[in-house]
């Protein structure tokens, strides 16, 4: 079954959102595979993120990343990444269709509270950063 990676960022664990991104990826039939609840460090955020080095926004976004604890989950489905990306929705929430996980959650284009693997090679490193013995 093809499996991609979803993380729930610091701003949705921290107003306790954790349940209700799981049931929303759970009423959508993904299947938790993998799950852990993880503190990044700054280095390991930058490693994670280094696609966008460079960036404007790439230091904020690792300082974000780092700032407090994350949920990382493989989720398996058939059409697991583009369907997991269809549920969580454009990058900023205030242009995120109506329903997905972005729009009804996200605060803004940083505190987007989830984070999902946008192709299957993307889904196959991710999963190695957070579960390596996968
Ligand atoms: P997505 O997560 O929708 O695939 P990417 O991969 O383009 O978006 O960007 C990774 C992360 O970087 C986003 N989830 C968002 O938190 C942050 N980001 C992207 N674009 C911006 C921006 N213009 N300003 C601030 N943060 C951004």
């Amino acid at each position: 079954m093809p499996e991609t990676l979803l993380l729930i960022k610091p701003d949705a664990v921290e107003r306790d959102l954790i349940g209700a991104i799981i049931l929303r990826l759970e009423a959508a039939g993904f299947k938790i595979v993998e799950l852990r609840l993880v503190h990044l460090n700054e280095a390991e955020a930058q490693r994670f993120y280094q696609v966008h080095e460079g960036k404007p926004f790439f230091d904020k976004l690792v300082a974000f990343m780092s700032s407090s604890p994350i949920v990382a989950m493989v989720l398996a489905r058939e059409n697991a990444v583009s369907d997991l990306r269809e549920l969580v929705g454009a990058t900023d929430p205030a242009q995120a269709a109506c329903g997905t996980i972005r729009q009804c959650f996200g605060v803004d284009v940083t505190r987007n509270s989830v984070h999902a693997s946008d192709s299957a090679e993307t889904a196959a490193v991710e999963i190695k950063f957070f579960f390596p013995d996968r």
